[in-house]
C-alpha cells in the first residue's frame, strides 16, 4: 500500500503502486511462477534494511554496524536449514534465480565444462544452458529432453545420454515440467558418472517444503531456489548444498558474482521461512497441487489437451494445436478476460517460443487467495469461455466483468492481511 510519504514524494510512481494493488484484486493470477507474499513479507523487504553494506557473511563483514543484518540473515539461514532438514549449508544472498544458478556454476565449474539439462523448449529454464543467456555462452551445454509419446523424462534415456556424454554436472529442475521429478534417480545417474548433481527447485521449492513434492536433500550436491514463486517469499534466491561444497558456494556468491547483500530481501526471506514453517502453508502446499490438477481435469472435460495427460504439481501445460489458436493469441485474449497467463512452448513444438502452441496455467497465486475446487471448475469455465468468444470483443468485455466481481470475493495477501 503506498504510504502518505510516497504519494507526496512522487505521485506518478505510488499511482502506478495502486494500480498494480487494483489489478491483483480484480485478476486472476495463473501465471505458474507468480504469487502474493503476505503484509509481513512486504514490510520486511519494505525496510530500513536496505540501507546498509555488508558484504560478507554474518560475524565476517568488510563493514561495520553490521549487528543487525547479521541478525537477520543468521535467522534466515537457520530457518531455511529447518524447512530442509538434513541440508549441510545455506546460502541466502543470490538476488535471483538467474543469480543463484551462476554462483552454482561458479562453484563447480571452469568455463567450456560440459554440463547437460532439460533443453529450453521441453520445460527447462535460460540459465539451463540456453545459447542466450550466461550460461550457454560459458559452459559447453547438451541438453536431455522428454520422451515424446509420454511427454515425461525418461531417465534411462537419461542415463544413456549422461553415460555417452560424460558431463561434469547434470542439471534436475525446471520451469514447465508438470510432473513429479525423481532426485534419486537423478543423482544415481549423477553418481555412475562422478558428475555433480545441481536441482533447481525455483518452481516447486513451496511444494517440498509443505511436502507435496519429495525433497532434493540427501540426493543433489547443489540446490537452487527462487524464494518467491510457490515458498511466496519476496523476489530473491538461496543456494543450499552439501557441507563439502559450503566453502565453494559462499565464495562464488561473495566476493565472486555479487557484491553486497540486500539485507531488506534477506529478512523478509526469514519471514517467509518463518511463515513455510507452519501447519498452515503444509495445507497451502497441498491445496496448490489439489487445484492444478482439478483445472487440469476440468479443462481436459472441456476438450482442451493437457501435455503429459494431467499433473503432479502446482502448473500445466495446455496444448491449443487443436484449437485454432496460438499461445500468443491465448496469452492476449485470456488477458482481455481478467485471467492471467503465459504462453508457453509444449514439448516437439512447431511454433517459436514469442509465438508458442501451448498455455502454461499455475494455481500458487489463486490458492493464496483461499480458492478452493468449486473455484477452480468456475476459472476452467472463464477459460474455456474466454476462448470460445475470441473473436467477440463485447462477449469478452462482459466475460471481464464477471472474472473481476468473482476475483475481489477473495482477499489479496500483502493487501488484506
Ligand atoms: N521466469 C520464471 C518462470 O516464469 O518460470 C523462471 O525464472
Amino acid at each position: 500500500m503506498s504510504s502518505p510519504s510516497l504519494t507526496n514524494t512522487d505521485p506518478e510512481v505510488a499511482a502506478a503502486i495502486r494500480a498494480e494493488e487494483r489489478r491483483l484484486r480484480e485478476d486472476v493470477v495463473l501465471i505458474a511462477s507468480e504469487n502474493y507474499a503476505s503484509r509481513a513479507v512486504l514490510d520486511a523487504s519494505g525496510s530500513v534494511l536496505t540501507n546498509k553494506y555488508a558484504e560478507g557473511y554474518p560475524g565476517r563483514r568488510y563493514y561495520s554496524g553490521t549487528e543487525n543484518v547479521d541478525a537477520v540473515e543468521t535467522l534466515a539461514i537457520d530457518r531455511a536449514k529447518a524447512l530442509f532438514p538434513g541440508i549441510g549449508h545455506v546460502n541466502v544472498q543470490p538476488h535471483s534465480g538467474s543469480q543463484a544458478n551462476m554462483a552454482a556454476y561458479f562453484a563447480i565449474l571452469q568455463p567450456g565444462d560440459r554440463v547437460m539439462s532439460l533443453s529450453l523448449d521441453h520445460g527447462g529454464h535460460l540459465t539451463h544452458g540456453s545459447g542466450v543467456s550466461f550460461s550457454g555462452r560459458l559452459y559447453e551445454f547438451l541438453h536431455y529432453r522428454l520422451d515424446e509419446a509420454t511427454e515425461r523424462l525418461d531417465y534411462d534415456a537419461i542415463e544413456r545420454q549422461a553415460k555417452q556424454l560424460r558431463p561434469k554436472m547434470i542439471v534436475s529442475g525446471y520451469t514447465a515440467y508438470p510432473r513429479r521429478v525423481d532426485f534419486r534417480k537423478f543423482q544415481a545417474i549423477a553418481d555412475e558418472i562422478g558428475a555433480i548433481h545441481l536441482a533447481d527447485i525455483s518452481h516447486i521449492a513451496g511444494l517440498v517444503v509443505g511436502g507435496a513434492h519429495g525433497t532434493p536433500v540427501g540426493y543433489a550436491d547443489i540446490v537452487t531456489t527462487t524464494t518467491h514463486k510457490t515458498l511466496r517469499g519476496p523476489r530473491g534466491a538461496m543456494i543450499m548444498c552439501t557441507s563439502a561444497n559450503s566453502k565453494r558456494v559462499d565464495s562464488a556468491v561473495f566476493p565472486r558474482m555479487q557484491g553486497g547483500p540486500m539485507g531488506h530481501a534477506i529478512a523478509a526471506k526469514a519471514v517467509a521461512f518463518k511463515e513455510a514453517s507452519t501447519e498452515r502453508f503444509k495445507q497451502y502446499a497441498n491445496r496448490v497441487v489439489e487445484n492444478a490438477s482439478r483445472l487440469a481435469e476440468s479443462l481436459e472435460a472441456a476438450g482442451l489437451r493437457i501435455v503429459s495427460g494431467g499433473t503432479d504439481n502446482h502448473l500445466l501445460l495446455v496444448d491449443l494445436r487443436d484449437q485454432g489458436i496460438s499461445g500468443s493469441d491465448a496469452e492476449v485474449v485470456l488477458r482481455s478476460s481478467g485471467l492471467v497467463a503465459n504462453k508457453n512452448q509444449i514439448p516437439f513444438d512447431p511454433l517459436p517460443p514469442t509465438v508458442t502452441s501451448g498455455l502454461r496455467l499455475g494455481t500458487p497465486a489463486v490458492t493464496s487467495r483461499g480458492m478452493g475446487i468449486t473455484d477452480i471448475d468456475r476459472i476452467a469455465e472463464f477459460i474455456v469461455d474466454a476462448l470460445k468468444c475470441r473473436d467477440n470483443p463485447s462477449a469478452l468485455s462482459k466475460l471481464r466483468a464477471k472474472v473481476s466481481a468473482f476475483a475481489c470475493e477473495f482477499p489479496v495477501p500483502g493487501l488484506d492481511d
